[in-house]
């Protein structure tokens, strides 16, 4: 089959698998898969592995030999991606922490960066830190070894509190706390 690219971006195109002509198969020209079309700035690159239809293209990129020559495509790397946990507890079984709505009580939060074999991620990584209602200890803080802690403190109002940790290139996560009304 062939993988069609464009020489300049090195963004893929789309993919053709052989066609069957004169009771022979053999790979179609790109004048004959896009006929009238301009197409000038693409090139082919024959591969003999059949690559799944299902993966979209945007998960996939060119294969490179050490020569910088495209040999065929590969999938992209994932992000890494942003784990949080707390140790502030869920009594009520709804799936969503608690901390009593005092203004004072307050609920640890551990970041976990991973990459996409699941190790954390060694490289100091920035996080911006951001909430909806309470108080955080910080809003900017840097992995060390992947893994940061940050503190929610309640406010006074019973509501729900959405904590967001997020980094440039990395996937974020959220976690949202009940704010509970004290005595309740
Ligand atoms: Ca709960």
């Amino acid at each position: 089959m062939m993988v069609i690219y464009d020489r300049q971006t090195k963004e893929l195109v789309s993919f053709a698998g052989q066609i069957f002509d004169n009771g022979e198969w053999r790979e179609p020209t790109l004048a004959e898969i896009y006929p009238g079309e301009d197409h000038g700035n693409w090139d082919v690159v024959y591969v003999k592995e059949a690559i799944k239809y299902a993966i979209p293209l945007n998960e996939l990129q060119l294969k490179y030999d050490q020569n910088g020559t495209p040999i065929g495509v590969e999938r992209k790397p994932k992000p890494p991606q942003i784990f949080i946990t707390t140790n502030a507890p869920d009594t009520d079984g709804d799936g969503l922490p608690e901390i009593p709505a005092d203004a004072s009580s307050k609920a640890a939060i551990a970041i976990e960066v991973k990459d996409s074999t699941g190790n954390l991620v060694q490289q100091e990584l920035p996080l911006n830190i951001s909430t909806t209602a309470g108080s955080l200890s910080a809003r900017r803080l840097s992995t060390q070894n992947g893994q940061a802690t940050v503190e929610l403190t309640s406010s006074q109002e019973t509501v729900t509190a959405i904590v967001k940790v997020e980094s440039d290139g990395a996937q974020s996560a959220s976690l949202t706390f009940e704010f509970m009304p004290i005595g309740a």
